[in-house]
């Protein structure tokens, strides 16, 4: 599987750095944000190193699929029963910060950090 041995998120998959896990299967890797700005916060992730929403090609659409499906099932587990924010950030004014592809997941009860 591709990966880049200067991303943080392949080092994740890979077990270099630890993670908090929600899931995994063969494709996918799901952990607890560092970072929360929600109560309940996970990155859902490709094992596929794949920078951005930018680099997205017609061979990840079921990947991406996939990845977005996951969300639902996910939150509700996390206890996000009352609804979540699904969000991908994307290049610089994306305002991303690691360079591979996830979707933030946020829900619980409000006030959040983010409006
Ligand atoms: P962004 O690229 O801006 O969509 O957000 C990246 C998120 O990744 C940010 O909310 C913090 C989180 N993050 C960064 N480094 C690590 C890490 O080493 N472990 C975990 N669990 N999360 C991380």
């Amino acid at each position: 599987m591709n990966r880049d041995p200067n991303c943080i998120f392949c080092k994740i998959v890979d077990g270099q750095i630890p993670s908090k896990k929600v899931f995994e299967n063969e494709e996918l890797l799901v952990f607890h944000d560092i970072r929360p700005h929600a109560p309940i916060h996970f990155l859902i992730i490709p094992k596929l190193h794949v920078p951005s929403l930018f680099e997205v090609g017609d061979e990840h659409e079921a990947l991406l699929g996939r990845m977005l499906a996951l969300a639902p099932k996910l939150a509700r587990e996390q206890g996000a029963t009352n609804g979540f924010r699904t969000v991908v950030n994307t290049g610089v004014d994306g305002g991303q910060e690691v360079y591979h592809l996830h979707v933030h997941v946020m829900g619980g009860p409000r006030p959040w950090k983010i409006g």
